[in-house]
């Protein structure tokens, strides 16, 4: 043997290697979230807590809200069921910490997408559960229209968030000066508005809704028509597992496919026995077995649905108009109702 094929058949085999130690680093990180999910036996969801509509306790002391059903369907794909599923309040502040070091497996608290987030924070985002902008809130007596007449006003505004800088940038943007006042709970936020401490509140405009309602009286308060800012709202989950973030994205798109075709937690069984819609077969097992390719049981998505209901059923259930929040489905409507929400296909 020459020295160049004694040379080439070191560095195919240190290749060789590598390959297989590469795979098999990508095959243990890939399998780990979803074991140590089901040797612990539930999912740590961390949430906000004290937003209705998205994360609240109800008067029993049970979670109510889209971002808490989120974490229930990720619960009933998993184990086929709901209720395996804790939950961590915390603020905007402890969130992303909270993430990153694993106290929690996901977080599913009114948390923007952004750039900054995504790429430097070690995070994943799975989608959008409710695409918002931000807003503010003013009283009526005050009698201000538009956001462009806040020029010298006092705004109160949570720490930690998206809608902090983005405050800065309407205000630098428009040459208006402003003072913030700003917290780290949002209750000291709404409490210190409420006292009158700031001419105006700022937040996304699904929380402005949720808050108002804890106004005394709300109809004191109007949501001014400006949106200053995106900030579509989802679930994220730590960088380097990725059938875990497949699993939290498919879980996600599970819910608003079920809602394109028609299958409610209602109508689930039927749909099971019944549908001859090949695409309703696949996605509650009754044709092949999809959830087995995530490392899930074949009825992962029927499990979902008959337990937690379709993103619409969500939707209606704890932000839709009939609800106090009464937030109308607007750019959050399926992809063929004039929305946003579109779910790849399941197939
Ligand atoms: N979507 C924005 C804002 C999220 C946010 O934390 N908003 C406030 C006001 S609705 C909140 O939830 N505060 C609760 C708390 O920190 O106690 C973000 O991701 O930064």
């Amino acid at each position: 043997m020459t020295n160049g094929g004694f040379a080439m058949r070191i560095w195919r085999i240190a290749a060789l290697a590598a390959a297989v130690s590469l795979v098999s680093v990508a095959g243990a990180a890939e399998a780990a979230k979803l074991d140590q999910v089901k040797s612990k036996g539930f999912i740590q969801c961390g949430v906000n807590g004290v937003l209705p509509g998205f994360s609240t306790p109800d008067d029993k002391g049970n979670f109510t809200g889209i971002d808490v059903d989120y974490c229930r369907a990720l619960a009933a794909a998993i184990f086929g069921d709901s209720s395996k599923v804790k939950f961590s309040p915390m603020t905007a502040k402890e969130r992303f910490t909270a993430l990153q070091s694993g106290e929690i497996d996901v977080l599913s608290r009114n948390t923007t997408w952004t750039f900054g987030r995504d790429s430097a924070l070690g995070i994943n985002f799975v989608g959008v559960m409710y695409y918002d902008g931000q807003g503010i809130m003013v009283t009526k007596k005050s009698g201000i229209k538009s956001a462009k007449e806040l020029d010298g006003a006092t705004i109160c505004v949570n720490q930690g968030t998206t809608t902090e800088l983005n405050l800065a940038d309407f205000f630098r943007v428009n040459s208006m000066k402003f003072t913030p006042v700003t917290y780290e709970k949002m209750d000291e936020v709404v409490a210190a508005y409420a006292a009158g401490r700031c001419d105006a509140y700022t937040t996304d405009r699904s929380g402005l809704a949720a808050q108002r309602i804890k106004l005394n009286p709300p109809s004191d308060h109007i949501i001014l028509a400006d949106v200053l800012s995106k900030e579509p709202l989802g679930p994220v989950v730590q960088h380097g597992d990725d059938q875990w973030f497949d699993i939290t994205k498919w879980t996600y798109y599970v819910l608003l496919n079920a809602e394109e075709y028609s299958v409610t937690s209602k109508n689930v069984d039927d749909m099971k026995a019944n549908s001859n819609n090949a695409e309703v077969q696949r996605l509650l097992g009754s044709k092949g077995n999809l959830g087995e390719k995530l490392g899930l049981s074949v009825d992962w998505a029927y499990n979902i649905i008959k337990q937690v209901g379709n993103y619409g059923e969500i939707y209606e259930r704890h932000i839709g108009p009939k609800t106090p929040i009464g937030l109308d489905r607007g750019v959050n409507a399926l992809w063929n109702k004039g929305g946003l929400q579109y779910a790849p296909p399941m197939r």
